[in-house]
């Protein structure tokens, strides 16, 4: 199953590649659009209404300001959403607070604001298509020790360092 990522803006864009880039290190195939809850309603609608027919399994949602991206495209599909707040103003905590206070029964999982939220949305989204995918499962196990593995010799050579 793939990951579907939608943007409000051009202007999210060099945050939201980082999902990609994740993506791709993991196997996980994805497709990318920009559309905007306020700017182009009926479209970003419709990609949240067909979106598990296109074979996606996962939504990740990115809006700054007054970001109602995530919880229109949790309207419109019963797929798990993620948002991720982008900081275009106010810090980034206009937009947290906009995508994290859905109403009950319309949830938006909601991430960090930024680039290290845009990448957790990617290993979010990865850990859930995990559950239904054993290869994925394994890929994603691998990913863990590797990080472990770069922490420990980090702080190996740290202690070198130190002497
Ligand atoms: C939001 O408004 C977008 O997601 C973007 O973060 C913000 C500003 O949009 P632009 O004015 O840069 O297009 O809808």
């Amino acid at each position: 199953m793939r990951v579907g990522i939608v943007m409000g803006s051009k202007s999210d864009l060099p945050v939201v590649s980082k999902i990609g880039g994740v993506l791709d290190e993991l196997g996980v195939a994805w497709e990318m659009r920009i559309l905007s809850a306020h700017r182009t309603p009926a479209q970003a609608e419709e990609w949240a209404r067909t979106a598990q027919e296109r074979g996606i399994g996962v939504l990740i949602c990115c809006a700054g300001m007054a970001a109602h991206l995530g919880g229109v495209v949790a309207a419109h599909s019963a797929l798990p959403v993620i948002g991720v707040p982008i900081n275009a103003s106010l810090g980034g905590m206009d937009a947290l607070l906009s995508i994290v206070q859905m109403p009950p029964g319309v949830p938006v999982g909601t991430v960090g604001i930024g680039s290290a939220g845009a990448k957790n949305a990617a290993w979010l989204a990865v850990r859930i298509l995990a559950l239904s995918d054993a290869e994925l499962a394994a890929r994603l196990v691998a990913a863990r020790a590797a990080m472990t593995a770069k922490v420990l010799n980090d702080d190996a050579e740290l202690q070198q360092q130190l002497g």
